[in-house]
């Protein structure tokens, strides 16, 4: 139920209570499902639903697989991924895994890293978790507010003699800093990983991601550009670095009864492979969708009050996987958190990513419980940042009816 007070301009319906610029603004407002109206989608609109691409292709693979009785451990599949992915990035070695977060593990045991290791706050928990799995203490950097990756500027002062390593990470496929990033590793002696989750098929000054710092790594979980249902990758120049990674993510066999390391079971399954040739083979298509959803919400977004859409460089090679936008509270005239319920409400399943930053969850909040003094501009964007759905499964009607249901609340009506 809408309660519209003319005394107070106050709109409200049980948690919501807004002041409203006038009553004559109101119009559309009340059918928000947020007030009790239609929600503007009868099925959910999630922000990563996975790409599919050759399914009739896919499934000749998956035959082929059964039909050679080769499920997992090196099979060909997996070889042929590896292969076409170190021809694509131009990196001497791929070393694929089950996923993202296990392949970060590996490449952090596998350049020895300990002690402490500088990340930003502001990723996915994976990338910290990395660490703290292995008992290495994540030491959470602040970032850049205009690219949102960690900012070298903040790193010399939090290098102690325990450091080891420093970890970028390339959100939303948009490059660090890595000429700054590789001179504090350099001068410091620290090992340089790159968490480049985001960033498969992206470049960075004409060069591809994947063949920066001693190690990147790559992951292909469902809800990314290139998906093999679950996977990973470790890509690296480093000839021996690669051969241990190879050993470990086999549980360190060097031979059928000959371990030489400690290692895990990392391994990516024939299947996953299968899939991610066969997203690997649409690629292209799949970037082109997500450009044009891009350039659409840019061009939908432009001019709204307190929003501004994150930009991709478009001289390089990007796969504007993320629509991300910053909201101003103070100019949109509402907070990030009343802007996604009224889109939950209308079955547009935006997402904060990645609220509430890793200092902020366990462990690390207990751990480090003033870390917040530390990163001020995490603090700041983790309360901004809005990710909205996009990919293969979105078309352009629904993405002008999220810009509409977006361009009403902020400038028609609600706010003061
Ligand atoms: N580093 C970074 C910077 C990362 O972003 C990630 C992963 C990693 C490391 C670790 O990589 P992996 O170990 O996962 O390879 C998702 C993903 O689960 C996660 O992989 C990803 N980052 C993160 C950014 O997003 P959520 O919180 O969005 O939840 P999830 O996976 O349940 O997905 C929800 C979305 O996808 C909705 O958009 C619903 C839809 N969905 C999901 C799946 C799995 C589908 O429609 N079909 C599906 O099969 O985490």
């Amino acid at each position: 139920m809408i309660r519209i007070d003319k005394e107070t301009r106050l709109y409200s319906t049980g948690e919501f209570l807004y002041p409203c610029r006038s009553l004559e603004s109101k119009e559309g407002i009340d059918k928000l499902g947020v007030f009790g109206g239609q929600p503007a989608f009868e099925e959910e609109l999630h922000v990563g639903r996975p790409n599919i691409g050759n399914r009739r292709g896919f499934l000749e693979r998956v035959n082929d697989i059964l039909d050679r009785c080769w499920l997992t451990n090196n099979g060909l599949y997996v070889q042929e991924f590896e292969h076409k992915i170190s021809e694509m990035i131009g990196v001497k070695h791929c070393i694929v895994m089950c996923n993202a977060t296990v392949a970060l593990e590996i490449a952090i045991r596998a350049t020895e890293l300990k002690g402490e290791v500088l990340v930003p706050s502001f990723t996915f928990v994976a990338t910290a978790h990395a660490l703290q799995w292995q008992q290495i203490t994540p030491v959470f950097c602040d970032i850049d507010p205009t690219t949102h990756n960690i900012d070298p500027s903040r790193l010399n002062d939090m290098i102690t003699p325990r450091t080891t390593g420093i970890i970028g990470v390339h959100l939303w496929g948009r490059p660090c800093d890595v000429a700054g990033l590789s001179g504090i590793a350099k001068k410091h002696g620290l090992k340089l990983l790159f968490d480049a989750s985001h960033a498969f098929g992206c470049s960075h000054k004409g060069k591809m991601i994947g063949g920066f710092g001693d190690a990147e790594v790559f992951s292909f979980h469902a809800t990314k550009v290139l998906n093999s249902f679950e996977g990973g990758a470790v890509v690296t120049n480093n000839d021996d670095l690669a051969a241990k990674i190879r050993l470990m993510k086999n549980f360190g066999f060097a031979g059928y009864d000959d371990v030489t390391y400690i290692g895990t079971n990392g391994k990516m399954s024939e299947l996953s492979a299968a899939m991610g040739l066969t997203s690997l083979e649409s690629l292209p298509e799949f970037i082109n969708v997500n450009y044009r959803n891009y350039k659409q919400y840019q061009e939908e977004l432009r001019n709204t009050p307190g929003i501004s859409l994150l930009a991709y460089d478009e001289t390089e090679k990007c796969n504007y996987h993320y629509i991300i936008f910053e909201i101003d509270e103070s100019v949109a005239g509402i907070s990030q958190d009343d802007l996604l319920k009224i889109l939950w409400a209308e079955n547009i399943l935006a997402r904060r990513y990645f609220y509430p930053g890793c200092h902020r969850m366990e462990p690390y909040r207990s751990y480090f419980p003033h870390a917040r003094l530390l990163l001020p501009e995490t603090e700041v964007l983790v309360n901004r940042v809005v990710a909205l759905p996009t990919g293969t499964a979105i078309e352009p009607n629904d993405i002008s009816k999220i810009c509409e249901i977006i361009r009403m609340v902020v400038t028609r009506g609600i706010l003061d």
